[in-house]
């Protein structure tokens, strides 16, 4: 025995025509028929109608949410399913995490026609939202099957290539946070490419206020030393994904700390150096996670005090 449309309807808070059109138009569900001739629904067909609901709400064409809800569902079963307990309330953009399968799925398909469709969505949340559920997901998403071996390097290219060019757009968007803010210069060491968490780094701290300043992967330690000399950030993070032995890093933040200025604070981080957290040299420090990173620049005095006590003429006595 199953629901009828207008319990149904009740259930999911989909008018009754609107699921009738839904499920003529774009083939949908089949629920079953009752001996007098009336649609029966399953508790699955229930649970599936209130995912596309949930990806309407967000902002997503019905179209587009069939076509989601097929990319990333295993094909329907004929057998009945028992679906899990009855959810009230979808919270707004709740099926992420079918967008972020589907997106990876597009991309490993070389299809960016698709994924940039599904992106425009986007525009309906936070920059903080849109980093965390869904690029950083699909970062992740692709690492796993990378050390699985399961993806070539073209895909890995075009899939960080995609994910890099979109968080570059906010980072331009964002000005690169607030004039007069605690600076922070964001770089990669020579020899190393991976930029993508420090980019996830540099946008957290612009949104929360800071002032980020991008130099981008592969800075020569020359090169980095005279960029502090004349800039004098109040902080300088380093990204390290390849690892590196601790007396490497040491020697490394040695020499950088010689060429910088007193109050540049200078900070490691990255999978590369998970292993040495914790401070390495006066002045230099390896932080586990972007969160304590957050917690530290925030403690810091932002620049445009810091400018007016070095400037401002004592007064003479
Ligand atoms: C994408 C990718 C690439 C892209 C990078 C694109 C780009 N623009 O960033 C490209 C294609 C360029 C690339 C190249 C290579 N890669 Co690669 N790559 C990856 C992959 C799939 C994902 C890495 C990623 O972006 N993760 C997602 C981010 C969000 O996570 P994250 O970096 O850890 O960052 C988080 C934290 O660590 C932290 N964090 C990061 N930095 C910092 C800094 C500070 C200060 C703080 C506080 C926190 C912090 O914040 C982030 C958010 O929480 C990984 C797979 C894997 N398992 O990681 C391989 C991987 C890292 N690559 C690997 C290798 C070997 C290479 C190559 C040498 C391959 C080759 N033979 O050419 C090259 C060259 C690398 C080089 N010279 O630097 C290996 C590294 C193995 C190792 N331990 O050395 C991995 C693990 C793949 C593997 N299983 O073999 N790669």
């Amino acid at each position: 025995m199953g629901y009828r449309v207008k319990t149904v309807s009740a259930m999911t808070g989909i008018p009754r025509p609107t699921l009738l059109a839904w499920e003529r138009r774009h083939d949908i569900l089949e629920p079953s028929r009752s001996p007098a001739g009336y649609r029966e629904y399953s508790d699955a067909d229930v649970a599936a109608l209130r995912r596309l609901k949930a990806l309407v709400d967000s902002g997503y064409s019905i179209g587009e949410s069939v076509e989601l809800a097929r990319s990333a569902s295993p094909p329907p079963s004929r057998e009945p399913v028992r679906a899990p307990p009855m959810v009230v309330a979808e919270p707004l953009f709740a099926d992420h995490g079918l967008v972020v399968h589907a997106i990876l799925r597009a991309l490993l398909a070389f299809d960016r026609a698709t994924a940039d469709r599904l992106l425009p969505k986007l525009g309906q949340v936070s920059f903080a939202v849109a980093i965390d559920r869904v690029f950083v997901p699909v970062m992740y998403a692709l690492a796993e099957k990378c050390d699985r071996g399961e993806v070539s390097i073209a895909q890995e290219h075009f899939v960080s290539g995609f994910c890099r060019e979109h968080l570059l757009a906010m980072y331009h968007e964002l000005g690169g946070g607030p004039e007069g803010g605690v600076t922070v210069a964001c770089a990669t060491p020579s020899g190393e490419r991976h930029e993508f968490g420090l980019l996830v780094l540099a946008l957290k701290l612009a949104l929360a206020g800071h002032r980020v300043l991008w130099l981008g992967i592969e800075l020569p330690t020359a090169d980095l030393c005279a960029f502090l000399a004349a800039q004098r950030p109040r902080f300088l993070c380093l990204s390290f994904t390849g690892p590196i032995a601790k007396e490497e890093l040491v020697r490394f933040g040695r020499s950088l700390r010689e060429g910088a200025p007193a109050d540049t604070e200078i900070v490691f981080g990255g999978p590369g150096v998970h292993d040495h957290v914790g401070t390495l040299a006066e002045g230099v420090v390896v932080f586990g996670t972007v969160a304590e990173l957050e917690a530290r620049v925030g403690r810091a005095e932002p620049e445009s005090w810091r400018s007016r006590v070095v400037r401002e003429p004592r007064a003479s006595g």
